[in-house]
């Protein structure tokens, strides 16, 4: 890890930089402000740069597809959400082919650096690109920029990426919202998935936030080795319970990558997977059944047909399964509600069960960042143009000290490397930048756990309210997450 210090201008060498940066992956609230920092940071330390945008992702370096990023225009994009002023794609740049179209890229712009702001997986891609260059003795460095509202690319020296921040507190504001319609009308119960690919952060978060009465935490259904049939369970237990205390309302809480956590769902997937990568035509279902073990047969011949047909659906470029299409909220739904028809007839329920489902994601992906988000992104910008000018490659930008008052955090970078491990994707063994899934030992973990038993059974729902209409100190704040993993 690197920790860049201010320098007075007295013998710092100041000559203007050429610098490229490109948006990879989903959008998350922050991005142009990381931009307009490193733009900011070639300004004031190097005039007379230039920074060069690639468009729609890695996509825009591979095919040289630009634009010259000045002043005037940025300023448009100043603490705005999306990320429509380059736009952004999740090709990757891995091939041989596909490396040296990049390379020639960097070589037609001059570059002394590339920016790539993304998430684990654009980050791997920033590692081999920087590798690749090395290799073949180009002067362009390549710097990474933690991005992802799902919260999982942090490690001992990233805490955070941005984009989680703003994206909690835009989901809680709804999730408040809707806890309130519920108290109110007393008659259903609101099945909300959120968006978050693997890691339950966000659904951590959002529970810590508001309340509910049940949150399902992937790590835990794994830990716990659920299966759909013990998820189901929880929820009509939940659901039982409160009917015996005269309620028939309330809010579940479901992370978007849970059908990859319980077991047998995951197993599946597993199988499924590797039946593609072998080349089995995904569309012919009865192929599909034929190739799958007894037991996975039997739970994809269960599953609801629309199911099925996101669970056989392309995988994205890096090899994963597009959890946001799948809508998991529907058939747990369903089958909670077969399961309390169930106890009806045992005697062993007494409620009504009527429920909605809901699923909060892209919505919460490109709103005004929050006061957090704006700050921290535009610290991120300025320390990789910092890192780019000191010659460093193959890093990622940090910030830290988040805990703190701004004007105390501290910057630097920390190697792409180190974050690195083994996963299997597409069916063989690749070096990929590791997930931080929750701890179920950390301290966020703790506090739900603390808490959850009483969330249950009463009423003790929390409405946040819009991020921007909260008072400052309360804006300005990071995540309660973020607040118990560093205030320790
Ligand atoms: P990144 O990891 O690229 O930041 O994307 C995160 C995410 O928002 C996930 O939460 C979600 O599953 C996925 O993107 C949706 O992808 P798409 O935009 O391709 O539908």
């Amino acid at each position: 890890m690197v920790s860049l210090r201010p320098a007075s201008s007295h013998g710092v060498e100041q000559r203007p930089l050429r610098l490229g940066v490109v948006l990879s992956g989903g959008q998350a609230p922050g991005g142009h402000n990381v931009i307009i920092g490193l733009h900011d940071y070639l300004q004031r330390r190097h005039p007379g740069s230039t920074l060069v945008g690639f468009l729609s992702g890695p996509r825009g370096v591979m095919r040289n597809d630009y634009k010259i990023l000045e002043a005037q225009e940025l300023d448009a994009y100043r603490n705005q959400g999306g990320f429509h002023l380059i736009c952004s794609g999740r090709d990757k740049i891995s091939k041989p082919e596909e490396l040296t179209a990049a390379e020639k890229t960097a070589k037609a712009h001059d570059l002394d650096g590339i920016v790539v702001i993304g998430g684990d997986d654009s980050n791997t891609n920033a590692a081999v690109l920087a590798e690749h260059f090395l290799q073949q003795g180009l002067k362009t460095r390549v710097i990474g920029v933690p991005k992802t509202i799902d919260g999982d690319l942090k490690n001992a020296d990233v805490s955070i990426s941005f984009g989680f921040d703003t994206a909690c507190k835009v989901y809680s504001e709804v999730i408040g919202n809707i806890m309130v319609d519920a108290m109110s009308a007393k008659k259903y119960y609101h099945f909300i998935r959120l968006m978050g690919r693997s890691a339950s952060h966000i659904t951590l978060e959002c529970a810590l936030q508001t309340h509910p009465q049940l949150a399902l935490i992937c790590e835990e259904v794994a830990a716990q080795r659920w299966g759909l049939k013990d998820v189901v369970r929880q929820i009509a237990d939940m659901v039982a319970q409160r009917a015996e205390l005269g309620k028939d309302f309330g809010v579940v809480l479901i992370p978007e990558g849970l059908v990859e956590f319980m077991h047998d769902v995951s197993a599946l997937i597993a199988e499924l997977n590797e039946l593609m990568a072998a080349g089995v035509n995904p569309a012919d279902q009865t192929a599909v059944v034929a190739h799958l073990t007894p037991e996975s047969a039997d739970l994809f011949c269960n599953l609801p047909q629309f199911m099925r047909c996101k669970l056989v659906l392309e995988r994205d470029p890096h090899g994963n399964v597009q959890v946001s299409q799948i809508e998991s909220e529907r058939p747990l739904i369903d089958l909670v509600s077969i399961e309390l028809a169930r106890r009806k007839v045992a005697g062993a329920y007494n409620g009504n069960f009527a429920a909605l489902p809901h699923f909060f994601g892209y919505e919460g992906r490109c709103s005004l960042p929050s006061n957090f988000d704006a700050t921290y992104c535009n610290a991120l910008g300025q320390a990789a143009g910092a890192l780019v000018a000191g010659g460093r490659t193959g890093m990622m930008a940090t910030v830290f000290s988040l805990q703190l008052h701004a004007t105390e955090w501290g910057v630097g970078g920390t190697p792409l490397l180190s974050m690195m491990h083994l996963e299997r994707r597409a069916g063989c063994e690749m070096p990929v930048i590791k997930k931080k899934l929750v701890d179920l030992e950390g301290a966020p973990m703790a506090a739900f756990a603390a808490r959850r038993a009483a969330w249950a059974a009463g009423d003790c729902f929390r409405a946040p309210g819009p991020l921007q209409f909260q008072p400052h100190c309360v804006a300005d704040a990071a995540t309660i997450t973020l607040a118990l993993e560093l205030n320790r």
